[in-house]
């Protein structure tokens, strides 16, 4: 399924968003404006962007802990999330979640998470839920491949493969868990073979080429609709920034490795397409940048002028009513 121009330049936005989005955060971040953990998403945008471009708004997702970019690609209000992020009570959470907890349920982003692989068995129920339901919707999760290596992760293929669920798992192998090479971590060796053993087709995809993304995805959501079971994308890409942007420990990651994909840049590969092939213009290029930074510029006036939760709030929304 070959993306029309339309869903190129909608492809080459939702990245971009999700890039000036990040590039806000890290420079705020280095500051010392942001509390707590953020976790950039830079240099992983063309799969968020590729694979939700194939959801509909009811179909749900399951996120990680560098989630901010499935958000966006899902959907979720920019003012809000970065209202969260900065633990404002107009955030998501109303600021008690901050960025690795950030959920949409209008948009079907059931949410980001923390705890390593946790995603897995929630997208497993989120799916059950869809084929209950039986109104063709489905559900895909991110995660990455130090989740694979997760008790949790193979419960979630084993059951989505004997159930036959409606669900996309969707690797983003960056190569690293924090800075344990992911070759070193896994016995199976290539992460797709073991979703083959829980008899769950499973596809490697370059992840840094949101049209081979979008293409992959696509194919593999058509035949998830059409009931044929789960399937697994292994997108190989590579984060540009620490594991989490205020980490003290130092990044050991071989010297040249971050340039060399720097170079594979998704957004720098698409806007190069999208100019070669005629399809946009500088200017309009820079017209759909400036728009972004436009509404980033708002959200991140929005979350500086909201209020903080207050003391008394803490126990509200802890437990159902
Ligand atoms: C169960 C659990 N174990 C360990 C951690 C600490 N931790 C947070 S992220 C992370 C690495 C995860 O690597 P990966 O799944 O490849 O995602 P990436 O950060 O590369 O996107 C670790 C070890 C955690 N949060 N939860
Ligand atoms: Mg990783």
């Amino acid at each position: 399924m070959q993306p029309d121009d339309k869903v190129l330049i909608e492809l080459y936005t939702t990245m971009l968003t999700i890039r000036r989005f990040e590039e806000r955060l890290v420079r705020e971040v280095s500051a010392g404006n942001i509390p707590g953990f953020v976790h950039s998403y830079i240099g992983q945008e063309a799969i968020a962007a590729g694979v939700c471009r194939h959801l509909r708004r009811r179909d749900r997702i399951v996120s990680h802990h560098r989630g901010h970019g499935h958000c966006i690609a899902k959907g979720a209000d920019l003012k809000r999330m970065m209202a969260e992020i900065y633990g404002k009570k107009t955030g998501y959470c109303k600021g008690k979640g901050g960025s690795m907890h950030i959920a949409d349920f209008s948009v079907g982003m059931l949410g980001a998470d923390g705890i390593v692989g946790a995603g897995l068995p929630i997208s497993t129920g989120a799916a059950f839920a869809a084929q209950l339901e039986g109104k063709g919707d489905i559900a895909a999760v991110f995660f990455g491949d130090g989740a694979c290596n997760e008790g949790e992760f193979h419960e979630a293929l084993n059951l989505a493969g004997i159930w036959k669920l409606p669900l996309l798992f969707v690797c983003e192998n960056n190569q690293y868990g924090v800075n344990t090479p992911a070759a070193y971590a896994m016995a199976a060796g290539e992460i797709s073979r073991i979703p083959k053993a829980h008899n769950i087709p499973a596809r490697v995809i370059f992840g840094n080429d949101v049209e081979e993304v979008y293409r992959a995805a696509g194919a593999a959501v058509a035949g998830i609709r059409k009931g044929e079971g789960p399937f697994f994308l292994e997108c190989r890409t590579y984060r540009w920034h620490k594991h989490f942007l205020s980490q003290q420990l130092e990044d050991l990651r071989p010297a040249g490795e971050l340039e060399e994909w720097k170079r594979k840049c998704p957004v720098a590969a698409m806007e190069k397409k999208l100019r070669n092939r005629g399809v946009l213009s500088p200017a309009k290029l820079r017209a759909i940048d400036e728009k972004i930074m436009r509404q980033v510029d708002a959200a991140h006036d929005f979350a500086l002028s909201s209020p903080y939760p207050q003391p008394q709030d803490a126990l509200h929304d802890v437990y159902s009513s």
